[in-house]
Formats: structure tokens, C-alpha cells, sequence
């Protein structure tokens, strides 16, 4: 089984800016724990601050992986073009969040990547990922 985990802009400062909002693990640390407690699945990790990559990434991988954890980060309220990219392709995708964004700004309430996704994990910290990688197994 081939799981991609995709994260949007900023997420590349995990564990080192607001940790109270955050935690203060770095997702390099994380991802390993996932790769140890998911041994059968084949784990890989993309991360990009820009959105034409992520489309790209989602276009690259959507038709031959069997899943993609999706954290669009901000680009989850604004962007149209993530959102078509998840609907386009075959591969189920999840969304996740570290925070829950719905006891959040308003502004975070929206989500440009819901509609198309297969589900939607958010609120659990880290721990999010863990869950939506368990949702495809
Ligand atoms: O809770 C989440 O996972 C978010 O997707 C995180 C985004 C935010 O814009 C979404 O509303 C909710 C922000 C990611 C920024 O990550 C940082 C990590 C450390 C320090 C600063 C930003």
C-alpha cells in the first residue's frame, strides 16, 4: 500500500515556531514514529509552500497510490485549484489538520479540499495523521 503525505505552506516549521498552537515536535521526527508504527505501508513525505507543487504532487501520485493524507495548511480556505486537483484524480484523499480549525477564526471554517475528500480529520494534533493513514488500512 503507497500512502503520500502532503503538506502545505509553513508546515516545514513544525517544532520550531508556536509550539502552544503547533506542539513542539518537527514532522522529520514524526514521520519516522509513522514509518515505524506503519511498517507494511510504503510512507512518502512531500511538503511545499507553493501551490502549483501541490497540485502537481497530487496530479503525480493520484493515479497509482492508494492514498493521500492531505494538510493543505492555509491553502485549504483559499484555493480552488487544490480542491479541483483532489477531485480530479483517483486516489481517495484525506484531509487533515492539527488544529481544530472550527474553534478557530471563522476564515478557517471554510475548506476548498472538504468536498472532494473522502474524509476529514482535524483537531488531534499530530496524532491526525495517524488517523487518516489507519482510515486507509
Ligand atoms: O491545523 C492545521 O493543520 C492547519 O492546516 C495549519 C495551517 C493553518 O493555516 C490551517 O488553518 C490549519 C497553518 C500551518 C502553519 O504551520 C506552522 C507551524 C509552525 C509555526 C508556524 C506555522
Amino acid at each position: 500500500m503507497k500512502i503520500l503525505i502532503l503538506n502545505g505552506p509553513n508546515l516545514n516549521l513544525l517544532g520550531k515556531r508556536e509550539p502552544e498552537v503547533y506542539g513542539s515536535t518537527t514532522f522529520a521526527d514524526y514521520f519516522k514514529e509513522l514509518e515505524s508504527k506503519f511498517e507494511a505501508v510504503e510512507l512518502t513525505y512531500f511538503q511545499s509552500n507553493i501551490e502549483g507543487e501541490i497540485i502537481s504532487k497530487i496530479q503525480e501520485v493520484g493515479f497509482s497510490y492508494d492514498g493521500i493524507v492531505l494538510n493543505a495548511a492555509s491553502y485549504t480556505h483559499t484555493s480552488v485549484g487544490i480542491g479541483d486537483a483532489v477531485k480530479a484524480v483517483e486516489t481517495p484523499v484525506v484531509e487533515v489538520h492539527i488544529s481544530n480549525t472550527h474553534k478557530r477564526e471563522e476564515f478557517r471554517h471554510v475548506s476548498y479540499i472538504s468536498s472532494g475528500a473522502k474524509g476529514v480529520i482535524l483537531g488531534f494534533g499530530l496524532q491526525s495523521y495517524d488517523l487518516a493513514i489507519q482510515s486507509f488500512l
